[in-house]
This record gives C-alpha cells, structure tokens and sequence, in this order.
C-alpha cells in the first residue's frame, strides 16, 4: 500500500489558460495572484520596466535647467514637474516588482543596455522653450499613449496609468503655459520657441515606435489587451491633437507635407526618418552616452544608501 500523498494535483495548465482566456475576452483585469502565461508575464516585464526606466532617464533632459530657470516661480513648478517623473518610476517599478521582477536588477539591465527607454530622453534641452516643449509635445505624445493603458489588462499597470495620467496632464499644461508667455515676449522668445518645436517634433512622433508593419510586439500586446491601440493610430491621433494647438500657438511644425485631408478627416504628415530612430535607440543618439553614464554614477553613488535602509530594515524586521 502507497502513502497517503497530502500534495495538491498538479494545476491543469490547459484549464488555467482557459481561465485567463476567459478573463482577457471578458475584458476584466488580470492580478498578480491569478495564472498567466509566461509570454504575457514577459511582455509585461519588458514594457513596464522600459516605461519605468523612461520616466527616470526622463528626469534629466528637464533636470539639467532646474538651476537655470529664469525665476523663481519657474523653478518650483520645474522641479514639482521633475518628482512627479521620479514618482511615476516608482509605481511602474513597483507594477513591474508584482510580475516577480526585482527593482535593482531592472536598473542593472537598463544600465548594461539590455533594457531600452524611450528614444526622446536621447535629445539635448538647449534653452528654456526646450522645458515648454516638453511638456506640450512630449508630455502631450505620453497622454495620448498612456490614457489607453489605464484600460490596459494587467490591473497593477492599469492602476498606476491613472494617477500618472492625471500627473501627465498638469505637466502638459504648464508647457503649453510656459510656451504661451514666451510668445507674448520678445522676437527673440518666439524664435527660441519655434527652434525648440522644429528640433523636437520628429523626435516626438518616434515616442509611439516602430510604423506597425515593422512593430514585432503590437499585434499579441493587442491580443492579450495590454496594448490598445496600434503604434500608427495613436501616432495620427497625436498629430490632429497637436496641429489646432500649435495654431492657437503661433508656430508651426517643420513638415512641408502636412496637410489636412478632408477625405479621412486626419492630418497627412511626411516620413519620419527610422534610420535616424534606430541608430538612437540602439544607443548612438546624440545623448545615450550621458544619459546613461548619469544613471551608473547615481546607482553606484548612491549604493551604500539602499546597503544602510536595506540593513535597518533586516535589523527591525
Ligand atoms: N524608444 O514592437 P514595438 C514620459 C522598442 S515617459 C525606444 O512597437 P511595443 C516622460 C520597443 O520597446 C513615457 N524604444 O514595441 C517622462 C521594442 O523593443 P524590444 C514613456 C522603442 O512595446 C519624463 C521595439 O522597439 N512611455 O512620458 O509593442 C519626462 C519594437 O517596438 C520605442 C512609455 O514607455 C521608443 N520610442 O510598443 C517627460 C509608454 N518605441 O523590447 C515625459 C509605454 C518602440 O522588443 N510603452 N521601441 O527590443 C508603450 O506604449 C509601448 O512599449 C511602445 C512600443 C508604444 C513604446
């Protein structure tokens, strides 16, 4: 006679992909105590963590003119603005940390350059129209991003998208702001914003990644609802938000082809240049080195802080 066995029987993996199925066609969301397949963990994990790491790297660009802004008023709201990036790192870090991930080794990762983050922090801030930017073009592609993911299906990432929409949506009005002072100035003040928006406007709509035909991830991202819509739809959406303002602006993007069509009711825009987003997210933009280098000297700066919390919390626990 065999004894008695006290273990579980082995979950039905089948039955549990059912399940999930079922909870994915059901638009409800997924949690981290519920199964999912490992390829959905994944894909997760890559895009959280490069989400997370963006809004930290992205703290730099802003950072550099925290000492340089030209009063004091824009200073505080610079440097309100900059937290909130830290802090919307910390969420996505923490979703990512639900999925099994471990915070320091996603930071080794996007340090050792096997984890990307977005394109547009690889860009210099070459005057203070640059920060107005910013927040218009580059905070605005993030909501138009980012407002879908707050139905995206994994719960944690959901949830975190809402609060960093909210946040994303005063940053986009401070730079809108900002940019309607400076055209109220000076000849000198509108060029340096017209400058700014030539230099950062094809870099912007890189943000929303490959053209669909060449984007590998967007079709089972869609499947299993973490995605909600194609890389191309929200880059067209981006552009017929963006030319009205730019409008009420008084500046204009530097696009010989763009044009309204009355046919699609959408705005046609030229080609963007993917040699030009290759060669900068396989890291030879014109600010990887720094931007990175920035990012080893704080993690390894700063060690023997996360070593002194790490052994209090052992000492307490
Ligand atoms: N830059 O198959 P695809 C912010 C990669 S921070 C670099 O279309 P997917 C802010 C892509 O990862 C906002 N890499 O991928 C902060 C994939 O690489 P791997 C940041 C890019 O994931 C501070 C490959 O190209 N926002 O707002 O389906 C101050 C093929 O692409 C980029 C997010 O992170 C890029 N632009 O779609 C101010 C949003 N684009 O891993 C502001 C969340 C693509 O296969 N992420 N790649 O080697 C997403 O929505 C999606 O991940 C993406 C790409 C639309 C970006």
């Amino acid at each position: 006679m065999s004894a008695p066995t006290l273990e579980r029987p082995a979950p039905d993996e089948a039955a549990l992909q059912e399940q999930f199925d079922a909870t994915i066609a059901a638009d409800h969301r997924i949690e981290p105590r519920d199964w999912m397949p490992e390829g959905y963990r994944k894909t997760l994990i890559r895009q959280v963590a490069q989400h997370a790491h963006s809004e930290i790297i992205g703290m730099q660009p802003e950072g550099d003119w925290l000492l340089a802004a030209p009063s004091l008023r824009r200073k505080s709201v610079l440097l309100a603005k900059v937290q909130d990036e830290a802090g919307h790192g910390l969420y996505l870090y923490s979703a990512a940390e639900t999925l099994g991930a471990d915070r320091a080794d996603l930071t080794d990762k996007l340090i050792e350059q096997k984890q990307k983050y977005s394109s547009i922090f690889n860009y210099p801030t070459l005057s203070y129209a640059d920060v107005g930017v910013i927040g218009w073009l580059v905070d605005g592609a993030a909501i138009c991003n980012q407002v879908p993911l707050c139905r995206s299906s994994y719960g944690p990432y959901a949830r975190a998208m809402i609060r960093i929409c909210k946040e994303e949506s005063f940053h986009q009005r401070q730079g809108y702001e900002l940019l309607m002072t400076m055209m109220r100035g000076t000849d000198e003040q509108r060029a340096m914003v017209q400058d700014a928006v030539d230099r950062w406007w094809w870099p912007t709509l890189m943000m929303f990644g490959p053209p669909d035909e060449h984007s590998p991830n967007t079709a089972q991202s869609m499947a299993w609802g973490i995605k909600r819509h194609t890389n191309d739809e929200l880059r067209q959406k981006f552009v017929d938000m963006s030319v009205p303002q730019a409008e009420v602006l008084g500046v204009t993007f530097p696009d010989p082809e763009l044009e309204f069509d009355p046919g699609t009711g959408h705005y046609r825009f030229g080609k963007l240049d993917w040699e030009e987003f290759k060669r900068v997210v396989g890291g030879q933009g014109p600010m990887n080195a720094i931007r990175l280098a920035r990012r080893r000297a704080a993690r390894d700066d700063n060690a023997w802080v996360t070593e002194a919390a790490t052994a209090y919390a052992e000492k307490h626990s």
